[in-house]
């Protein structure tokens, strides 16, 4: 990268003056001036990694000024509203950082029908304290099975199926209107065979062949695939699909994704230019979809490779000239010491995602809770690498994927677990196939040449609540609703911004229709993505039903999480034992606000913790906050009921 200093420089030194010539006439003299100081901030954090991917096949001269035009002309174009919030959150760039951020994740289909559909459904998310609504993929994908959503055909439209892109716009203006930020996904890996770029690829035009990864026989695959992973071995076995006429193309996911090749520049300022629009219909938050696969490397998983954090970084700082009010997620569901990168953690931070998917707590939580042991979590969860304090996580249970047992193997090789065999244990008890197991999941592509299988079902379901329906058992029930909150109970305590998955706020069961639609019949991811149950809706504030007891629930954790300061993201989470192998207990710090504890019980016996010895250094009069109890703290003990919880503050 040594040149790359001296091209920026000579970048800077020929564009400066011409953008602020652009600013100042689009903007005036203050909003103005405010453009030319980003690209002044950011312009390294693009160059250097534009460089270093880039040098050997383009003028990289020519194509950073190109690139640097059109974000300037981003800049300049924003709409009045949207400059306010980036005026807003410049002042305030841990505003997502909050205690008071609530995450919401739904299909706008089977939430609200269509956009203006969620429109209406606003005042039910604001009961729930949300204020981050994640829509699942929406631009318009291909036509039958498109993997709900992640093949997508145009990404300037949205599915007419949905709404417009006007439906778009209003829908995240009423969100601004109320204080919510919109989240939604943007697929950068691959796009659907039928889309335009494809399909003039596979009418031969070379500019477009180079936009994807196509070969002429079997060579390359074969090579590549001695080290690459099988993502959906049962369902689209192999990381390649000949297309006839065409060659050997790579298709990581489905035979229909096809992936890009961000190696060609072309591909990179493509994918700006999407990007750049979506942040002017309003987005707020862009969940970057699979992005650990972006770059290929023969010899290895083709998976987190250095190149992928370098295209990250610099489409990041693209967006931070151009639009900085918009936030990067990271979908990165990968190995802990791999993860945190997506936030910029590497041995010098660079900024990357503002946000990524904290999917070792996820798949730390379900570990606890079929074990009822919390060994392995305290372990794994501690050992993570520290994340910079201008990021967050995004905490979650359950999502519209399969859960993948990422356990990593030096963890459950620290606390005495065989790896294999606790990942083999955790997907045979959530399928309920395992002795006495209370889950009703199911196994998710099953690897015969491996043994792996990951899970699907939706959070209640894997909490014990359709097998405690299904026989009419009230303490059950009682049971299962536990598990859940006290699951959720960390989500929303660890710090970050929790995300409610639709329907868990009412506990929905697994969708028996799921496989009904043709298009989803191979894919039984579609058992959690049940439409929404609106009559079920419709008793959440009667506490004598299953729905009322869950929803109070997620209204509660969200009202006491709003007054915690210390629950806000941006610092560490330390992991202690309370002395209790089946306590998760956690403390969150706030330089002025004093700290919470907060604590998750995954046995099925009640468990008494001594104060002085399970939670040392707690000031005597704190309070529960949240819990079973409720009220004051006993200056002895606490107890946590079976599958209870408790939040502990310091006033
Ligand atoms: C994502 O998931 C989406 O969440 C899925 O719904 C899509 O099918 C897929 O991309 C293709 O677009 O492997 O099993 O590390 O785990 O990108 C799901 C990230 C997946 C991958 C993730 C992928």
């Amino acid at each position: 990268m040594s040149a790359a200093p001296e091209l920026a420089r000579l970048v800077l030194d020929e564009l400066l003056p011409d953008v602020r010539n652009r600013a100042v006439k689009a903007l005036g003299g203050v909003e103005g001036e405010a453009v030319v100081a980003r690209l002044e901030q950011h312009h390294l954090d693009l160059i250097e990694p534009l460089f270093a991917l880039y040098d050997k096949k383009a003028d990289t001269t020519a194509f950073v000024r190109r690139l640097l035009y059109q974000v300037v002309a981003t800049a300049t174009g924003r709409s009045e509203p949207l400059r306010v919030l980036d005026r807003r959150r410049e002042v305030d760039p841990r505003w997502f950082q909050r205690a008071r951020q609530i995450g919401y994740v739904c299909y706008v289909d089977r939430f609200g029908g269509d956009l203006p559909g969620v429109r209406k459904r606003l005042d039910y998310l604001a009961e729930l304290g949300v204020t981050y609504l994640h829509l699942m993929p929406l631009l318009k994908p291909r036509e039958g099975d498109n993997d709900g959503g992640y093949a997508v055909v145009d990404y300037s439209s949205v599915d007419p199926g949905l709404g417009t892109v006007a439906d778009l716009e209003s829908l995240a203006a009423d969100l601004h209107t109320r204080g919510m930020a919109l989240c939604i996904d943007l697929v950068l890996n691959h796009t659907a065979a039928e889309h335009p770029w494809a399909v003039a690829a596979a009418a031969g035009d070379q500019a477009y062949r180079a936009f994807y990864r196509i070969f002429p026989d079997r060579e390359m695959p074969d090579r590549y695939e001695r080290t690459l992973p099988e993502v959906f071995p049962d369902r689209a076995p192999g990381s390649f699909t000949h297309v006839p006429d065409v060659g050997w193309v790579w298709t990581t996911f489905n035979s229909f994704q096809w992936d890009l090749d961000w190696a060609n520049p072309e591909v990179f300022a493509a994918m700006l230019a999407t990007i750049l629009e979506l942040t002017g219909r309003g987005v707020d938050v862009l969940r970057l979809d699979a992005a650990p696969f972006l770059w290929k490397r023969e010899g290895t998983d083709c998976q987190n490779q250095p190149e992928v954090h370098l295209i990250l970084q610099a489409l990041r700082a693209c967006v931070a000239i151009a639009a900085p009010a918009v936030l990067f997620k990271a979908e990165a569901i990968v190995a802990p010491q791999q993860l945190v990168q997506y936030l910029g953690a590497h041995d010098r931070f660079r900024p990357e995602c503002d946000l990524a998917y904290h999917n070792q707590l996820m798949v730390m939580l379900w570990s606890a809770l079929a074990s009822r042991d919390v060994t392995l979590t305290r372990h794994a969860l501690s050992r993570m690498r520290r994340t910079p304090p201008s990021t967050a996580w995004v905490t979650y249970l359950r999502c519209h994927d399969d859960i993948g047992w990422a356990v990593a193997d030096e963890d459950a090789g620290a606390v005495g677990l065989d790896p294999t065999a606790h990942r083999h244990f955790l997907s045979t008890f959530f399928s309920g196939d395992y002795e006495g197991s209370f889950a009703r999941g199911a196994l998710f592509q099953h690897n015969r040449r491996t043994g792996d299988s990951r899970i699907s079902g939706t959070a209640a379901a894997l909490c014990g609540l359709d097998s405690a329906r299904a026989t009419n058992d009230r303490v059950q029930t009682d049971v299962a609703l536990r598990r859940l909150l006290t699951l959720y109970s960390v989500v929303y305590a660890y710090g970050g911004i929790p995300l409610l998955y639709m329907g868990d706020e009412l506990a929905l069961p697994n969708d028996p229709h799921w496989a009904d639609d043709p298009a989803h019949a191979a894919d039984n991811r579609w058992m959690h993505r049940p439409p929404m149950d609106w009559s079920a809706a419709d008793r959440r504030h009667d506490p004598a039903t299953v729905e009322g007891r869950v929803f109070a629930g997620f209204v509660r954790l969200a009202r006491v999480r709003a007054g915690l300061l210390a629950l806000r993201a941006g610092s560490p989470t330390e992991l202690f034992d309370p002395g209790s192998r089946s306590v998760l207990a956690l403390r969150r710090k706030h330089p002025s606000s004093g700290s919470v504890v907060a604590l998750a019980n995954f046995g099925d016996d009640a468990v008494l913790l001594p104060r002085d010895s399970a939670l040392p250094g707690l000031a005597q009069d704190s309070r529960m906050v949240l819990g079973a109890e409720g009220g004051l703290l006993s200056p002895y003990d606490v107890t946590l009921p079976a599958w209870g919880h408790a939040w502990i503050a310091e006033p």
